[in-house]
């Protein structure tokens, strides 16, 4: 015999359940497409236009827009014959590194903070005042 205690009981457990399987499903939905989250690849060309034409573009330049919780890969490829060029991110990557000519380097990083950060060259060169550049990272 079912007593309206024992419904009344049911009914709860049920509404606990169907609750839990909303809040997880509203939970996934709101991690689904439209913030695509991953991983991010960037190539950054230094050499006497700057990096990616800066010296012709103006600072900052480029700017790199991700999202927080992204793994980001920045490669630098020095095209440069003649000078050496460095890379430095603020906050990101305060040790940075420099890259002789025709080679390329590549940092890693999880982007799990938000906010504009610099990149730039690290060390002097004829285009420094034109190697800045810009992460963002949204939330
Ligand atoms: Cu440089």
């Amino acid at each position: 015999m079912v007593t309206n205690a024992k419904r009344r009981w049911v009914a709860l457990v049920m509404v606990v359940v169907v609750s839990s399987v909303l809040i997880g499903a509203v939970y996934l939905l709101g991690r689904s497409p439209g913030r695509p989250v991953g991983s991010k690849e960037f190539v950054i060309v230094a050499g006497p236009n700057g990096f990616n034409g800066s010296v012709q573009h103006g600072i900052p330049w480029p700017i790199i827009v991700v999202h927080k919780g992204d793994n980001v890969t920045i490669t630098v490829m020095n095209d440069d014959v003649v000078e050496t060029h460095g890379f430095a991110i603020v906050t990101y990557f305060e040790k940075g590194f420099t890259v002789r000519p025709g080679v390329s380097q590549s940092i890693s990083f999880l982007a799990n903070r938000t906010g504009n950060f610099t990149f730039y060259c690290n060390i002097i060169c004829t285009v420094h005042q034109f190697m800045v550049g810009r992460l963002v990272v949204e939330d």
